[in-house]
């Protein structure tokens, strides 16, 4: 049986949220390095990749053995669920799956705007991401946030009170601020939320697929070099591979 090839790199948020889902479920597949928004070999916007996932942006889910490829973590996560009946994780019931759709939808340019506004301009100073849009971003997540915060006074999760993939959806962004990984947002006004994001970090998988963040460590004060991301990066490999190896 050939496995499904996520293409990606651990560090971008849709691909952790992705690769969590799959170790979370113990389901093995094969990760294919691609450069998020390069257009040269392996690149994200390189006409091969192109063809597989038309938005040019990983991550990309390829199932070999039918050639179908599909873009957008929430719909690879969503694809997963139904394809292999995992249905603890999207519920069949209709107004609670329609409920984790809602998280997946509002998610972009609310929660997502975490790295929009704080994370890339750290990491990848290229970009050069308006101070203005920025600000913006900043402001977007806070409101989102005070929601979240709202949602999680009376439930444990995003959802009602178990883990769905709305909850990994959320983690990648939110999670990806704390102290432990780049401390670039207090999120100490939140209180829930940061409740519901040490319950989170318990998680099956959560471990493996954070090691790019804890091996990047604090950004809140210098911009980290090209060595320490090649090394969080080849290290977030290593643990991925073993955790692979693992499932057999
Ligand atoms: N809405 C997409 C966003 C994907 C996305 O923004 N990926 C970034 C990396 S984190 C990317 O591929 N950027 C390259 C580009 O835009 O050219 C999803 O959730 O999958």
């Amino acid at each position: 049986m050939s496995l499904p090839v996520l293409y990606g790199v651990p560090f971008s948020q849709p691909v952790r949220a992705v690769m969590w889902l799959m170790l979370y479920k113990k389901s093995p597949f094969k990760m294919v390095l691609i450069n998020p928004g390069s257009k040269g070999d392996n690149g994200s916007r390189n006409p091969e990749y192109l063809a597989k996932s038309p938005g040019g942006t990983i991550s990309c889910l390829e199932d070999p053995e039918t050639g179908f490829t599909l873009g957008e973590a929430h719909a690879i996560m969503a694809y997963l669920c139904r394809k292999n009946g995992w249905t603890d994780l999207y519920p069949e019931g209709l107004e609670e799956r329609a409920e984790v759709d809602w998280y997946l939808h509002y998610h972009h340019r609310n929660v997502r705007d975490a790295s929009l506004g704080l994370v890339a301009p750290r990491i990848r100073k290229d970009l050069d991401i308006p101070e203005v849009m920025q600000l913006s971003a900043q402001a977007n997540l806070g409101r989102a946030l005070e929601a979240l915060n709202a949602r999680l006074a009376d439930q444990s999760h995003i959802v009602g009170n178990s883990l769905t993939i709305a909850d990994f959806a959320a983690y990648v962004e939110i999670g990806q601020l704390q102290p432990q990984f780049t401390n670039v947002f207090d999120l100490s006004p939140w209180s829930n939320v940061q409740r519901w994001l040490a319950a989170m970090s318990e998680e099956e998988g959560h471990d493996t697929v954070h090691v790019a963040l804890a091996e990047l460590g604090d950004i809140s004060q210098e911009p980290p070099t090209m060595e320490v991301i090649k090394t969080a990066n080849k290290n977030a490999l290593g643990a991925l591979k073993s955790a692979l190896a693992a499932l057999g």
